[in-house]
């Protein structure tokens, strides 16, 4: 029956996505839009979002601990956090901004960046806020006073947490944030203006890569693309004239609609202009949850091969919308329990991907649990071991191809003299450390981390084997 339902869903993503899946493109698939440091070097960025625990009572930050970041580098050697910021603790009252919870989230920026972090503040969102229901039993991000059910129910006896996206107050919560009901226009306004608090506050901190407008925005009654050039554009237009007012330099990050975009289908998020002077600061990033794997099927056999043809119609979209924007992409979701069979196949397929695509990326989530990287006990689930590759994590130059085995790590790139290229090296493959085919290495063995200083200009490949 499952199997059926998925079949039929992939016939309806067939339809829809096979007019554009034929534009398979040699490298670099990311037009050579690449999210830089503040040297110019191209990022590769590696790693996870934070946590579940962001979702709980309005004020609350990642139920992690500072050793917890030193125990996911070590084993892990990422270098990206996509860290959940709620609109709720941000603007607690109309128009008041909580600075004591900002000056939170400063501490946790504070903690990855004297780890060598960079990172992203997702301004998240599940089913529009805990006030969809008195118990706040599900949903978060918007405040309290942002949310108007016009008393529709919500019921609250859901099969999955995704299906709360259907009930009538759901649904009319986010039509008064659209302005679909022309009743709350201030709503986006406010939005976008605790965008400017945060980004007045972070603006100035080099941990800060940049900001990650909304999670996974949902149309409420307007779907598809009238809703993301519709409304959602308005938004984000609005939001990034308010964060560009006090921070020329962030990154922005945006987000299509979730739903169908999530699983392959194009998105018709058209371009925005950066009103930044300099080369535009805005990319793409889209989430990436198979359907057969979001049906619960596994990664194996005929849904391996769904999986992977799906993955296959999600890069080219993904790459044609980012075209549309002049935007480097960075996968900003990606996860499963990491308990079903073929779940490492998975981890390994997207970090392809990823390097095909010069993109960065964020695992979901850090959560402990069969999800995450470590149970509730703390043992490494298979996950770890996946996810700890050997990666660029900084290139001075423009990337032509990345390709990572167990034991060996190439890296082709045109120089641009912007800085050395930075090298991380799990432990599994390289205990000693790696040796460069080009260039002067230096080996930091306590951070893993191989400095290749390279000639600065013209084609390199880069060859790092165990030392
Ligand atoms: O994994 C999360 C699950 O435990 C929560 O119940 C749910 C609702 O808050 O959110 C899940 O996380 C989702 C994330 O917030 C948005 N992208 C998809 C994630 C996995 O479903």
């Amino acid at each position: 029956m499952k199997r059926a339902r998925w079949i039929v869903s992939l016939a309806a993503l067939v339809v829809l996505a096979g007019g554009v899946a034929a534009a398979t493109r040699g490298v670099p698939e990311s037009g050579g839009r690449f999210i830089t440091d503040e040297q110019g070097r191209t990022l590769i960025l590696r790693g996870f979002n934070t946590a579940g625990s962001t979702k709980g009572a309005p004020d609350t930050l990642p139920e992690l601990t500072k050793a917890d970041i030193d125990l996911e580098y070590r084993d892990m050697g990422t270098n990206f956090v996509r860290f959940l910021i709620m609109w709720r603790a941000v603007e607690p009252q109309p128009g008041v901004y909580d600075t004591k919870y900002l000056d939170k989230v400063a501490e946790w920026v504070r903690w990855y960046g004297e780890r060598g972090y960079h990172v992203m503040l997702d301004m998240h969102q599940d089913l529009w806020g805990n006030a969809i229901t008195p118990t706040g039993v599900a949903g978060n991000g918007a405040p309290a006073w942002a949310t108007h059910l016009d008393g529709l129910p919500v019921d609250t006896d859901q099969p999955t947490w995704e299906t709360y996206y259907l009930e009538p107050g759901v649904i009319r919560a986010f039509d008064h944030f659209w302005d679909t009901t022309g009743e709350h226009p201030e709503l986006m306004d406010h939005y976008a203006k605790a965008w400017k608090a945060v980004a007045a506050r972070f603006k100035d901190d080099p941990a800060v890569l940049g900001y990650d407008l909304m999670n996974e925005p949902w149309g409420g009654s307007v779907q598809g693309p009238r809703f993301e050039a519709g409304p959602l554009a308005a938004l984000y237009r609005a939001t990034i004239a308010e964060i560009r007012s006090v921070d020329p330099d962030g990154w922005i990050f945006l987000e299509p609609q979730a739903v169908g975009v999530n699983w392959g289908l194009p998105s018709a998020l058209p371009h925005f202009d950066d009103p930044r002077d300099g080369a535009p600061r805005i990319a793409y990033a889209p989430h990436l949850y198979p359907l057969p794997l979001d049906l619960g099927d596994d990664y194996t056999a005929g849904s391996k091969e769904w999986t992977d043809r799906t993955i296959g119609w999600w890069r080219d979209n993904v790459l044609r919308t980012a075209d549309r924007l002049g935007a480097p992409v960075l996968l900003g979701e990606f996860g499963l329990d990491m308990t079903r069979p073929g779940a490492a196949d998975l981890v390994d397929r997207v970090v392809r991907l990823g390097e095909g695509m010069g993109a960065g990326m964020a695992y979901w989530s850090r959560d402990p649990g069969s999800w995450g990287p470590y149970d509730e006990k703390g043992k490494a689930t298979p996950l770890v071991a996946a996810y700890a590759r050997p990666y660029p994590r900084a290139i001075g130059g423009v990337p032509v191809d990345i390709r990572s085995e167990a034991r060996s790590l190439t890296v082709t790139f045109d120089a641009n003299g912007t800085g050395p290229t930075e090298i991380y090296l799990p432990a599994a493959g390289f205990p000693d450390g790696g040796r460069a085919s080009e260039g002067e290495a230096t080996w930091d063995a306590a951070r893993r981390v191989l400095t290749v200083r390279t000639k600065t200009s013209g084609r390199i490949t880069l060859t790092i084997t165990p030392a």
